[in-house]
């Protein structure tokens, strides 16, 4: 049933917005490099108007009181740790069409139009609140949902959330609701009408528990007395707007909301949000309620990822054990850390962060894997230009040796596979797994083929042989690399620079088997030759 996602053009794909409160970590690169991917992969098939969205989240309680420690106005706070975001995505290559930051002009004028729409509409009524609020969390919790402990740090009584373990505090005031309970029945049909909405489904599973287990309206505002960082409620000076219902409506700024000019509206729905499992309940019951009031139509698709871990412990700010991503990114290298955090980083199950993980993840794919591949096949004492010519003659598909059949098979499977997996199931992770596949199988069938031994051979049936390995081999892994550009853009420049493909025959439809036989032509062995020495620049930049 999940195999309903459809891709509707232009493309729109956005991240979480980040709380400014603290520093990037790696945990964040990750969830902007999925973002990416995803992007970039329908810009491969061709959306060139394909658009992604990042940036910051910037008003509520924890950024106020983060500028109070640091006795400094929180705005410039919100300056200062924005931008350290947008350096993070622009160290990363986010391909990204807009830096949002809640605090923008329109994403003001968005906010207050949305409230005035839900109150005009009757979903928004004033009542006294109380409850347990984590400031940390930036949220109500219920009476079941909190416990009493001990801090460590301090020796003394606390309430806390069991579910992150963040200190709760009792907060009783007057302010303004959203009637969360009236969408239960709609949010419930939503879901078993679109089983792809979260993905996956462990998490689809667990939302719909929680729903059916029957929502409390939400407190969607907080007396200006105690908030004062935030957008006030349109006509009501003495309410500022829930951090949550402000930050979920960027997503629609970005698309011109309200006015509904231009072009940009056509972005909206979008097709996938990425967010961390932390945000689910945020992302997958509040933001389609509060939709669903609005007759706005919903995002078509929630891809909720695991969490890094650090010897098990979630890596985050609070617990400041976060991995700095910029020396991540110094030290290795940064498609060497895209690579290992898609190939490596959790979907379904979290995933532990190491420093020897990257090397062992790089050693096995990018060296032995992919570099291995690319050395075998340059590096051979044959003419893979010539070789190119005589199976575009001679082709015919009763003459090919079986293991030759059997790649080329899965040149073309690798090739829709990838695709199916990227855009049905929203999956970068098992995408590039399914790339990496091919050329683990291409080495082992050079293993098995063995053409260093064919070339020594003056019968013509080994002649004969030569010649199908080595173009099955070399087609292996001009697709391999069109069809990694998402993942290692700047990597597989250089690769597909090397093996002299074309600009304009990089894109998907040109990872297909034998689609590009003009570029074959042009393969000599002096291009063999340099490819060699360019492989070779490539993989001492990473061996340092
Ligand atoms: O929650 N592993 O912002 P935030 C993987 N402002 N991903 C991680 C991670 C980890 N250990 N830690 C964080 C907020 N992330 C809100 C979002 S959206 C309208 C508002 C990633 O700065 C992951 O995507 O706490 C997670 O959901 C997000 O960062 C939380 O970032």
């Amino acid at each position: 049933p999940r195999s309903r996602i459809e891709i509707f053009r232009p493309y729109y794909v956005t991240s979480p917005i980040f709380y400014v409160n603290a520093e990037p970590h790696a945990g964040h690169l990750y969830t902007l490099i999925l973002t990416d991917v995803l992007k970039r992969w329908q810009v491969l098939k061709g959306d060139a108007q394909a658009a992604l969205l990042t940036g910051t989240d910037e008003h509520g309680m924890k950024v106020q009181k983060a500028a109070e420690k640091l006795h400094i106005p929180p705005k410039e706070l919100c300056d200062k740790n924005a931008q350290q975001f947008l350096q993070l995505a622009e160290k990363a290559n986010v391909s990204l069409d807009r830096f949002i930051r809640t605090t923008d002009a329109d994403h003001k004028v968005a906010v207050e139009h949305f409230w005035r729409e839900l109150k005009k509409r009757g979903y928004i009524y004033e009542s006294k609140h109380e409850g347990w609020y984590s400031v940390s969390d930036e949220t109500f919790y219920p009476e079941t949902q909190v416990h009493l402990i001990l801090d460590p740090a301090t020796g003394r009584k606390l309430h806390a959330s069991k579910e992150t373990g963040k200190e709760v505090e009792w907060t009783s005031e007057t302010n303004y609701h959203f009637r969360l309970s009236a969408f239960k029945d709609r949010l419930l049909e939503h879901y078993d009408q679109h089983p792809e909405f979260i993905v996956p489904t462990e998490r689809m599973n667990f939302i719909k528990k929680e729903v059916e287990a029957g929502l409390q309206d939400l407190s969607v505002s907080r007396p200006s007395s105690r908030l004062q960082w935030g957008i006030r409620v349109p006509d009501d000076d003495t309410q500022t707007i829930y951090v949550w219902l402000d930050a979920l409506i960027n997503y629609l700024t970005m698309t011109g909301y309200p006015s509904g000019e231009g072009d940009k509206h056509k972005l909206w729905p979008p097709n996938v949000q990425v967010i961390g499992k932390d945000i689910v309940r945020f992302h997958t019951i509040y933001w389609p309620a509060f939709l669903m009031a609005l007759d706005i139509p919903l995002p078509r698709c929630f891809l909720t990822h695991a969490h890094w871990t650090m010897g098990k412990a979630k890596m985050s700010k609070s617990l400041g054990n976060g991995v700095n991503p910029f020396f991540a990114i110094e030290r290795y290298g940064l498609d060497t850390i895209r690579y290992f955090m898609v190939y490596a980083g959790g979907i379904v199950n979290d995933a532990d962060y190491d420093n020897s993980f990257i090397v062992e993840n790089y050693k096995k794919g990018l060296q032995d894997g992919l570099g291995n591949l690319l050395a075998r096949i340059t590096r051979g004492n044959w003419n893979i230009a010539e070789s190119i010519k005589v199976v575009n003659e001679n082709h015919s598909e009763a003459s090919l040796w079986q293991p030759v059949e059997k790649l080329i098979k899965q040149i073309d499977w690798t090739a829709n596979t990838t695709d199916l997996r990227m855009v049905r199931y929203a999956n970068p992770r098992d995408a590039l797994h399914t790339i990496v596949h091919l050329i683990f199988e291409t080495n082992r069938f050079l293993a098995v083929a063995e053409p260093w031994k064919l070339v020594k051979l003056e019968d013509s049936e080994s002649k004969a042989r030569l010649h199908q390995v080595v173009y099955a081999a070399t087609e292996a892994a001009r697709v391999a690399c069109i069809l990694l550009q998402p993942f290692m853009p700047d990597k597989m420049q250089k690769a597909l620079d090397q093996l002299q493909v074309a600009p304009e025959r990089r894109s998907f439809e040109h990872a297909k088997y034998k689609k590009d036989i003009s570029y074959a032509a042009t393969v000599s062995q002096d291009i063999q030759a340099s490819r060699r020495r360019g492989w070779k620049r490539i993989k001492d930049a990473h061996d340092k």
